[in-house]
């Protein structure tokens, strides 16, 4: 089988790894710019000030993205660079850098596909409450809407979110991501709400637009797995899979929370402050979505959880994906096994796991369109004599891209797939060290490019639309 000619091959990257020129043309202060400063939270204090330059050479790496074939570039806007305190003006150098971006991407037939939100927001509405706060909602909105009028004339694809469960527990729960609260379970479900109404409303915006193209949102994709046959073993996998699949797919495909996770949050007193106004806006919304992105790096092994009372300490390295810890509520743990595989960084390599998810996502929520919007190994790349040697990458996305071609045979209405990441970019918390990308960045020599093995693997793999996958 191949992968059809409407199917994507692509690679992904996101603004605050990739770009750089962090206070450049009238680019206003993001709250990861703030937050990377703060001694402690990064690996060995790195940060995106400069992160790969992308601000300023985009055309070389347009260019490389040519040559390797890719038919769809997925990149984020900075919000910062578009309305720099939030809520204000539309700094037109913004416009202009993403015009030449998206302009360079078409001259070589490269499908741009717009993330509005991955991660970095505009300072001044971090300090006033960001998710937390329903003005970030307005001015998200009106964000979104400065986007569509500008960029929609060519963009044809829009995410409107990247991995809300990831900066909101992040944000509130471990503090690993700005604004580095800990503990606060309402917070947490207030904004994961609020990022939900931001996604209906910009959603209902765009189709008022009448451009034509594809609008939704992405999701991390970490199916749970009990470790076994035990009963309590899987009501853990239940109540895992409840919380951090269904909690944030709901609200998008379905327009309202499911019962189970309200019923627990009620009587904890977590239940997001929320208006009849809102949660109508999430069933106008829901079925206007055209697709759901899923990023798929690992699935996750649970148990019940017996010492609820233990707080656990998530470090910096555990918090970013690894199994080990307890869920914020105790009632499960995520472990890791013997007979799995893992990366460097502890996160399982299982591709069959991909296809199982996918096939319960299909029960739950039909046919709806799907892109794979990330899917990568993070690892320290082999050199030798100057040749950047990265087969583990290769093997890992053949693998992945296989699973694909299995999940399309049995039904699945996969669409895309989108590679992280097309370049080696700032890890948030782990720096340089992690790379994932197809090309390579020498930070020794000038941030120079330089063409992995896995680059001239993809391009062969696009060239026969994976014919020997
Ligand atoms: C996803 C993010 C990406 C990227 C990736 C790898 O959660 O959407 O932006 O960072 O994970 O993560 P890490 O860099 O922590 O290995």
């Amino acid at each position: 089988m191949k992968f059809p000619k409407d199917f994507f091959l692509g690679a992904a990257s996101a603004s605050y790894q990739v770009e750089g020129a962090w206070n450049e043309d009238g680019k206003g202060v993001s709250n990861w710019d703030v937050f990377t400063k703060i001694p402690g939270k990064t690996f060995e204090g790195t940060n995106g000030d400069v992160a790969v330059d992308h601000y300023h050479r985009y055309k070389e790496d347009v260019k490389l993205m040519a040559e390797m074939g890719l038919d769809s570039y997925r990149f984020s806007v900075s919000w910062p660079r578009i309305i720099p305190d939030g809520d204000g003006e539309i700094n037109q150098k913004g416009i202009e850098f993403y015009n030449n971006l998206i302009d360079e991407c078409l001259k070589y037939g490269i499908v741009p596909f717009v993330t509005l939100y991955h991660w970095d927001m505009p300072e001044v509405l971090e300090k006033a409450g960001g998710w937390t706060n329903k003005k970030t909602v307005d001015a998200f909105v009106k964000y979104a809407k400065a986007c569509f009028e500008a960029f929609g004339d060519r963009v044809k694809r829009w995410i409107t979110f990247n991995e809300t469960i990831v900066f909101c527990s992040n944000g509130y729960l471990s503090g690993a991501h700005p604004p580095g609260i800990t503990g606060d379970v309402k917070k947490y479900f207030q904004a994961t709400h609020n990022v939900f109404t931001a996604h209906a409303r910009s959603v209902i915006e765009y189709k008022k637009l009448k451009q034509y193209g594809e609008i939704g949102i992405t999701h991390v994709f970490s199916p749970a797995f009990s470790v076994d046959d035990k009963e309590e073993n899987k009501a853990a996998a239940y109540h895992a899979n409840q919380y951090e699949i269904t909690w944030y797919y709901d609200p998008i495909l379905k327009g309202k929370y499911p019962e189970y996770v309200i019923k627990n949050i009620e009587k904890q007193g977590f239940l997001p402050d929320w208006t009849d106004e809102e949660l109508n806006t999430l069933r106008e919304a829901a079925p206007l979505n055209d697709f759901i992105g899923l990023n798929y790096y690992q699935p996750q092994r649970v148990i019940k959880n017996h010492d609820t009372g233990e707080k656990i300490e998530r470090t910096r390295e555990n918090s970013t994906g690894a199994p080990g810890n307890a869920s914020f509520d105790g009632f499960y743990r995520t472990v890791k096994m013997d007979d799995k595989t893992y990366t460097k960084w502890g996160w399982e390599i299982s591709p069959e796991s991909l296809i199982l998810g996918l096939e319960k996502l299909k029960e739950q929520y039909g046919d709806i369109k799907i892109y794979i919007t990330e899917n990568g190994l993070g690892d320290q790349d082999p050199i030798i004599e100057d040749e950047i040697l990265d087969m583990p990458r290769i093997k890992f996305i053949e693998a992945h891209l296989r699973a694909i071609k299995e999940a399309i045979s049995r039904g699945i209405n996969l669409k895309g797939y989108y590679a992280w990441s097309v370049i080696d970019l700032l890890s948030w918390l782990n720096g340089y060290k992690k790379q994932y990308g197809f090309i390579y960045v020498d930070h020794k020599h000038n941030l120079d490019r330089k063409k992995k093995l896995s680059f001239y693997w993809y391009k062969k793999v696009i060239e026969e639309r994976g014919k020997n996958i």
